[in-house]
């Protein structure tokens, strides 16, 4: 390392989450390099992080700044800042949606008998999906339902014509607006290939179609296949009910072999999950001095196992290497989506074995035990026991003595349940409630957490603010576990809310934050949307409805395609931090904002800081009540820098 990084990184102020501090003084000691402070050194260049800059052909690059308002081809800032957006929501739609077919090809081979010991957990949420698909049910058991099941979800993927089943799931006026607008999605590869297509130099040149390709590819994703890989994901592993846990790299375990489970695929932590507890591989941990096995998760695969099983998240992405420099995991498996190839110098500095286990995504020169989809138990075997072994090299460890309760698990499912039990679930409680002013709206906190923000801070700003202002949150993805790693999933929580949401949590005995799942259970919101609307008392589309959707620390291509998706759906959406990749061209920045609002009742700004997030949100959902003509005058609360350095931990 340089001395000029040295004298430039401070540990202490990239974030507010005291083990980063504690972990990146490690990484300076040892001249590891991270992710904080590659951030650090690299300069991000402004004119490709807002969409300046053109590099589709070889006429190019070129950088629309300055007096350069044309590409070599003629294309226009409106036009370079549209279609470089167009292709990272078909990136992301992709991954989202690419997922989602992995699940359905498991579903498959499960439910034909090819894989070992594969049950399925849900059957009541398969009858559910195969009636979402029109499938009938009746007289058949359950793996002939799911094999029937999983074909369908296979062919959206491969659709050519007509309209993806999902679709069906959208309020009726949603559905009626998107076929009035041609952005049906037809099938969910062909939406994705059709966006590179149409992104390709010299073919859609209009900013405004560009951008309908935009809501039209995300809508793919959101109502396909990440909804696919949701429904597909409970009905394999189980749907989410509350679950107890902690938070943070506290977790890990100074006496038991360690395995960190990253990335975003649940098949391969599940089986991992299960073989940790087989006598073998507990008595050759005792064996080699170890206590036991501690299985504790990364990023989105966390979420995943964290919902269903429990298993406690050690961190959100910031944290992967953070996690390594501890010196105590034994194995990291990562599978795709979010994974730092910065993980690789981090490991070589430790005894941590980094496991590569999906043929689409070999990170860095890491091992790689591939997994046989038909033999998943196999290998979850093999990672688990060379993990044991590993725990012999074990050298010096320094885990940070922080960790936080929790509670997760808050599918749709479950909600309903909980606010009406077993025979009226519904949520009519919930509208009712916004109805008479006790909650104000409601605010999902989704996405990322990013090296070009302080390393949680927004997210916990916002939620503590929003929730302070009675507006009940839910949370999803990196942003979830950073809520956790904050004390924020607890019922305690209700201490900060608003008295009338706090009065609402207590009568239910629930957090006003609310665990909702990984980022591809986006799509759960969407079903929670949805059944607000169909409920009554706010409208008939989620359009109208008192609800924001807001990522304060945003960072992949994957996020910007489901704020896409949630805009299309009629939600406002607000993301934070970085700033905006149209900013390059006012024209398509004033168009996601106004001309999305005129068109599809949903919206996308890019709102730097926080304070300014919660207000831009206070006043949608005041909007929203007015119109709706439930507006009862509420006092705003937003804190000042005393009250956010209470906050901060
Ligand atoms: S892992 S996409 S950093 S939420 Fe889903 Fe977290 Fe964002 Fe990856």
């Amino acid at each position: 390392m340089s001395d000029d990084k040295k004298r430039t990184f401070d540990p202490d102020v990239v974030s507010i989450d005291p083990t980063a501090a504690e972990m990146l003084k490690i990484a300076e000691d040892c001249e590891i390099s991270t992710v904080f402070q590659r951030a650090d050194s690299i300069k991000p260049c402004s004119t490709g992080a807002g969409g300046g800059c053109c590099k589709l052909c070889a006429m190019g690059p070129c950088r629309l700044i300055g007096k350069h308002d044309r590409g070599v081809c003629g294309a226009d800032r409106e036009t370079v800042a549209a279609r470089n957006f167009l292709r990272q929501v078909a990136a992301g739609a992709a991954a989202h949606s690419d997922h989602g077919r992995d699940v359905a090809l498991t579903l498959r081979a499960i439910a034909s008998g090819e894989v070992e010991d594969g049950t399925i957990a849900d059957t009541v949420k398969l009858a559910k999906v195969a009636g979402y698909m029109g499938i009938d049910v009746a007289g058949k058991d359950a793996n002939t339902l799911a094999v029937e099941v999983a074909d369908c979800a296979l062919a959206q993927f491969g659709q050519q014509t007509g309209e993806l089943v999902y679709i069906g799931r959208a309020p009726e006026k949603r559905q009626e607006l998107w076929r009035s607008l041609g952005v049906v999605p037809r099938g969910i590869d062909r939406e994705v290939v059709e966006a590179m297509h149409r992104t390709h130099a010299g073919t859609d040149q209009n900013y405004k179609t560009l951008l309908d390709g935009a809501i039209k590819c995300s809508l793919a994703s959101g109502w396909g296949g990440s909804m696919l890989a949701t429904d597909l994901q409970d009905i394999l592993y189980g749907t989410p009910t509350p679950v107890r846990s902690s938070a943070n790299l506290g977790v890990l375990s100074e006496d038991k072999v360690n395995i960190l489970i990253h990335g975003h695929e649940p098949l391969l932590a599940s089986m991992i999950l299960d073989a940790t507890s087989e006598p073998e591989m507990l008595e050759l941990a005792k064996s080699l001095g170890a206590t036991g096995i501690n299985v504790a998760g990364i990023c989105c695969t966390a979420n995943e196992s964290l919902m269903r099983k429990g298993v406690p998240p050690a961190g959100n992405m910031l944290h992967q290497e953070l996690a390594i420099l501890t010196g105590a995991v034994e194995a990291m498996v990562v599978d795709v989506q979010c994974i730092f190839q910065g993980l690789t110098e981090v490991a070589d500095h430790f005894h941590t074995k980094l496991i590569s286990s999906s043929p689409k995504a070999c990170v860095g020169d890491s091992e790689q035990i591939v997994v046989d989809e038909h033999r998943p138990r196999e290998a979850a075997r093999q990672i688990v026991r060379s993990a044991v072994e590993n725990f012999a090299n074990r050298k010096e460890v320094h885990i940070p003595n922080v960790s936080e309760p929790l509670v997760a698990g808050f599918s749709h499912e479950y909600i309903r349940y909980m606010l009406g039990g077993t025979m009226r679930a519904s949520l009519t409680p919930l509208n009712e409630n916004i109805v008479n002013g006790r909650i104000r709206g409601v605010a999902a906190v989704v996405g990322c957490s990013s090296p070009r923000s302080v390393q949680d801070y927004a997210v916990v700003n916002v939620v503590r603010e929003l929730i302070a202002n009675n507006v009940l949150v839910v949370v999803t993805g990196c942003a979830a576990i950073t809520s956790g790693k904050h004390g924020l999933l607890t019922p305690e929580t209700m201490a900060f809310a608003g008295e009338s949401l706090a009065e609402i949590c207590e009568t239910i005995g629930i957090p006003p934050v609310l665990h909702m799942g990984s980022c591809v259970d986006n799509s759960r919101i969407l079903t929670v949307l949805t059944d607000m609307a169909a409920t009554g008392g706010l409208g008939d589309d989620i359009a109208g409805l008192p609800a924001v959707a807001l990522s304060p620390e945003w960072f992949s291509e994957k996020a910007l395609e489901i704020a896409t998706y949630a805009a299309g759906s009629g939600a406002h959406v607000i993301f934070g931090g970085v700033g905006s990749p149209v900013a390059n061209s006012e024209v398509v920045s004033t168009y996601m904002i106004d001309g999305w609002t005129e068109r599809y009742g949903g919206s996308l700004r890019f709102i730097k800081e926080p304070q300014d997030m919660v207000v831009a949100t206070l006043d949608l959902i005041d909007n929203a009540r007015k119109a709706l003509k439930i507006d009862v005058a509420a006092e705003r609360v937003l804190f000042d820098m005393d009250m956010r350095r209470e906050l901060s931990v």
